[in-house]
């Protein structure tokens, strides 16, 4: 798509816990600069008031505050099965993602039905031994999608656009498989993603969380590990 063209075949799906503090300047920063653009915000159950302040910037909300099991994976899921729009982007609510790609990612999107977005430095103040594990973490991930017959830098990406039925389908069929409550639904979806399915890769700037602070812990490593071998 051009630019001033219209974004309303694109919906904007943004998990959250206790965003309170960035989900109203994004929202609105997609509004004013993609013409038609939807948003879904998936909250899980915040415990400030990251539903209204989304719902009042002009976010369609899913709430999932009442749901049995929680998690970013689980999230997203529901956030896409929501979508009427023919192309999805997935997105964290804290400003961690520049929205600007968006054009990028949706102009892509028109040729081939997954775009990745690929971290190119992360900054992070892990002492060694973390980054060391994290460093094997994502070969073995790249080793479990080499298999599935998929090449990609950053497998563990938050960042990514997918055409709605690709996801439909691939969740149809493989529900079970994904780790509900971990965090990374790309590298679930990229493993069961169909034999020769195109990826795009568009690099972006992993910035600093706006405010609040991140929810990733232990569990979710665990998860990821677990995913390996599914
Ligand atoms: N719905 C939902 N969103 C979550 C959950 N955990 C984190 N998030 C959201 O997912 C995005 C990424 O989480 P974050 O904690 O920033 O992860 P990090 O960037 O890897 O440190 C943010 O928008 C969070 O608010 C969860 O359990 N459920
Ligand atoms: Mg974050």
């Amino acid at each position: 798509m051009e630019k001033n063209q219209n974004y309303a075949e694109v919906t904007v799906v943004i998990p959250t816990l206790n965003e309170e503090k960035n989900i109203e300047k994004l929202v609105k920063l997609l509004k004013k600069t993609y013409k038609g653009i939807q948003i879904i915000v998936v909250d899980d159950g915040s415990k400030d008031k990251t539903q209204e302040i989304a719902k009042k910037a002009g976010a369609k909300v899913i709430s999932r505050t009442q749901k049995e099991i929680h998690g970013l994976c689980i999230s997203v899921i529901e956030g896409i099965q929501a979508v009427n729009t023919k192309y999805v982007i997935v997105m964290d609510g804290d400003m961690q993602h520049p929205y600007e790609k968006i054009a990028e990612f949706v102009e892509k999107l028109e040729h081939c039905p997954v775009v990745i977005g690929t971290r190119e430095q992360v900054l992070t103040e892990w002492p060694l031994h973390r980054r060391m594990m994290s460093k094997i973490a994502i070969a073995l991930g790249q080793f479990r999608l080499f298999i599935s017959g998929v090449s990609c830098k950053d497998i563990v990406s938050g960042f990514f656009g997918i055409e709605r039925e690709v996801f439909k389908q691939i969740i149809e069929k493989k529900y079970k498989k994904y780790e509900l409550k971990g965090y990374k639904v790309l590298f679930d979806t990229l493993k069961y993603l169909p034999r020769g399915t195109k990826v795009y890769q568009v690099k972006y700037d992993f910035g600093l969380r706006a405010a609040g602070v991140s929810k990733i812990n232990y569990k979710h490593i665990l998860y990821y590990f677990r995913s390996l071998f599914k």
